[in-house]
């Protein structure tokens, strides 16, 4: 049975791909647009920065296009997330930061694509208020969303699911793919993980990842800013001096004894989370605490309990895409899935000495992105030209066969990618607008 199944579906494909024309009138292709929060390109291990092993996205580097110049127009989270959604600028798509509202009454790509016959579905964080607009089925984190024990709101309901945020989220995508969607259409699935966000809350799994690793700050990671203007002194965006104790470095007291807000995040944990939380954390601290660590000694424990938790809470990023990859594997849909890995923006680990991102240096606006898409995109390919968050709406659409509404202002990049000789822009906007605001990076 299997056998004859397979062997129609083989006679399909090559009827299929003796089609003349535009790829558009056969199988238009699945698209996965895979999205994190805060991952920097350092800290994946395909753009050889030596951190960590991120083996399942590197898969997309070497089955695909790996990208080392693409940028955001704005870093920081909402604004990025309304500009690749809707294609444009954040003064024209009106969420110019992570305050202001959103209007969802506009055009974006998934809507366009769900009037042109795609099943469409967002899992995970959006981090753009109100009920989204575009997708068949959307479930996903109020605002900014818990690491452990984290509610979802799933088609306007909201409920609290035990277990930890990024697995959670895979699983949900995955029970998309395999039960709810119609597996008649081609699909836009939006798989948006929070992780590695503040304050990096490891899974349960590697909480003791990197244990034996002591981990050399960037370069310039004691830079005194000297020779630069008052923007990069009065930032609030310090390892040293602006993270804080419980928050980021999960203390249950700081050095002064006085209690910390992470007892507030053990709360949240169950019995056996939190007892998994302080076998692994409390002895760590107690030693800490004893060593009365100060100067440059007290700075770089801080860069490693920092640089620790952020590249854990990657290590569960990395397995969710793994589980996606195989599940595509399994059901014959890798050839015809286009696979796209990005974050909202880079991050700062300790480069000036900072965490966050916001300010346009290369570490913050600059941001990974990595293409799998066997039947047009050679494996192994880098790319270098100067791509932007605002370009992802019009490629998905030009790979969909559809026609890109002439207001979005990107442009689609697939002819860069398929080998095609192309005219490209040689420069790129950025505009960044959240002053006076939290972490004191000045407009720019
Ligand atoms: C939170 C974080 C900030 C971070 C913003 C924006 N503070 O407010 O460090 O810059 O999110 O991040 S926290 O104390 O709540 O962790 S963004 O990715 O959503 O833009
Ligand atoms: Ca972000």
């Amino acid at each position: 049975m299997k056998n004859s199944i397979w062997s129609v579906g083989m006679a399909l494909l090559a009827m299929a791909s003796c089609q003349p024309g535009p790829e558009k009138a056969a199988t238009p292709p699945n698209i996965i647009f895979i999205m994190s929060d805060d991952h920097a390109y350092q800290a994946i291990s395909a753009y050889g920065h030596g951190l960590n092993r991120t083996p399942n996205i590197d898969r997309l580097a070497s089955e695909g296009v790996m990208f080392n110049r693409s940028f955001v127009t704005n870093s920081i989270c909402a604004p990025s997330r309304a500009t690749m959604l809707t294609g444009k600028y954040n003064h024209l798509n009106g969420k110019v930061d992570n305050i202001n509202d959103f209007d969802w009454n506009q055009a974006n790509f998934a809507k366009v694509l769900q009037g042109h016959g795609y099943q469409t579905a967002l899992i995970g964080k959006i981090h753009l208020d109100g009920a989204p607009q575009g997708f068949d089925y959307w479930n996903v984190l109020p605002g900014q969303g818990e690491y452990y024990n984290p509610d979802f709101i799933e088609m306007g309901e909201r409920k609290r699911f035990p277990g930890y945020v990024t697995e959670l989220t895979t699983e949900f995508a995955l029970d998309w793919l395999k039960n709810k969607r119609d597996q008649t259409k081609p699909f836009l699935l939006l798989y948006h993980q929070k992780a590695p966000h503040r304050n990096w809350q490891p899974s349960p799994k590697y909480l003791n990842l990197f244990d034996d690793k002591t981990f050399d700050p960037p370069a310039n990671f004691f830079d005194t800013y000297e020779g630069r203007g008052r923007a990069a002194r009065e930032q609030e965006m310090e390892i040293y001096g602006h993270a804080r104790w419980g928050w980021d470095f999960k203390l249950l007291a700081d050095p002064n004894g006085d209690s910390t807000m992470f007892r507030g995040s053990l709360r949240r944990m169950d019995e056996q989370q939190r007892a998994l939380w302080m076998d692994a954390y409390e002895q760590e601290n107690q030693d800490f605490l004893k060593a009365n660590l100060t100067g440059k000694e007290l700075a770089l424990w801080k860069y490693n309990r920092y640089i620790k938790d952020y590249l854990r809470t990657i290590q569960s990023v990395d397995d969710g895409v793994g589980e996606l990859l195989d599940y595509l594997d399994a059901n014959g849909l890798a050839e015809n899935t286009i696979v796209v890995y990005t974050s909202d923006q880079g991050f700062y680990l300790g480069e000036h000495g900072w965490f966050d991102k916001r300010f346009m240096y290369e570490e913050s606006f600059r941001t990974p992105l990595l293409i799998r898409y066997p039947k047009e995109i050679k494996p192994g390919s880098v790319n270098s030209d100067l791509v932007m968050n605002i370009d992802y709406a019009p490629t998905f659409l030009d790979y969909a066969g559809v026609e890109v509404p002439a207001d979005m202002q990107g442009e689609s990049f697939r002819k860069l990618v398929s080998g095609e000789e192309v005219e490209w822009r040689d420069a790129v906007y950025y505009h960044y607008y959240e002053f006076p605001g939290e972490h004191a990076v000045k407009r720019h």
